[in-house]
């Protein structure tokens, strides 16, 4: 079974699933394991391993360990397409269809194509749409790209569609990482509303009762990072896998 497969199995199963991000660039390989496996014994579904930027030579090595440490898909998430390796279960295939810069809706994934084929890597194609959440966050700096006001429902619901139509298979709804406000509940809903595909939320999400009002509103997947990589705490993310899951 693919990773895509398995992921809308655990929707089914479990009414949404947990992932957790790990930035190896934030990590030795040591730390990295050991969130990795915590993530794993505490019912996190899926690893997410990327980030924006990088300023150490060590994503390969980390993610190649991260792996070789747990059962669960480890899926690269990648901040720009510098970060893909064949030591992983699949790749966020991502498109930024908030932005209208060429480069990361098209540029950076012709790029990486050809060595995702020789990789054979599994690809997710994913919308990935940026939302405003009150402060300036890397992606939207590193993007140079407008995001999506947080009030305007209507325009993630109509890049929502737009994403379905053209054949995306996830919408991931990103309020950047350590953002001061999540992505808004309405605009979940709104976007659940209107689409058949399953949805991504991630961005700020800092406690389990923030996660679980997520889930009531449409989210299909939750994603944390900060505040899991802060406090690699059993107790803390057995709590967020519970208010996720049914
Ligand atoms: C970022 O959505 C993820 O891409 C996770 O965000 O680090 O704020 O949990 P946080």
């Amino acid at each position: 079974m693919g990773t895509y497969q398995y992921l809308k199995n655990v929707i089914s199963e479990k009414g949404a699933g947990y992932l957790c991000l790990i930035d190896p660039d934030n990590h030795n390989t040591e730390q990295s394991v050991k969130i990795a496996t915590t993530c794993e014994y505490c019912d996190v579904d899926a690893l997410l391993v990327g980030g924006s930027i990088m300023f150490k030579n060590k994503f390969e090595h980390n993610l190649r360990k991260i792996k070789e440490s747990v059962n669960i898909p480890v899926i690269i998430f990648p901040g720009i397409f510098h970060s893909i390796f064949p030591c992983a279960d699949a790749l966020l295939m991502l498109s930024m269809m908030s932005s209208r810069n060429p480069d990361l809706l098209i540029g950076e994934q012709v790029k990486a194509a050809p060595l995702i084929k020789s990789y054979g890597l599994e690809t997710i194609p994913t919308a990935y749409l940026l939302i405003e959440s009150g402060s300036l966050t890397s992606v939207q700096y590193m993007s140079h790209s407008f995001p999506i006001p947080r009030a305007k429902t209507a325009i993630a619901v109509a890049h929502s569609l737009a994403a379905q139509y053209l054949g995306m298979k996830l919408i991931y709804l990103e309020a950047g990482s350590g953002a001061k406000n999540s992505v808004p509940n309405k605009m979940i809903r709104e976007v659940k509303n209107n689409v058949d595909i399953p949805i991504i939320v991630g961005g700020g999400i800092r406690t389990p009762k923030e996660a679980k009002k997520k889930v009531e509103n449409g989210a299909d997947l939750i994603v944390t990072g900060t505040i899991i990589e802060h406090n690699n705490n059993e107790d803390l993310i057995k709590e967020f896998s519970r208010a996720i899951h049914r």
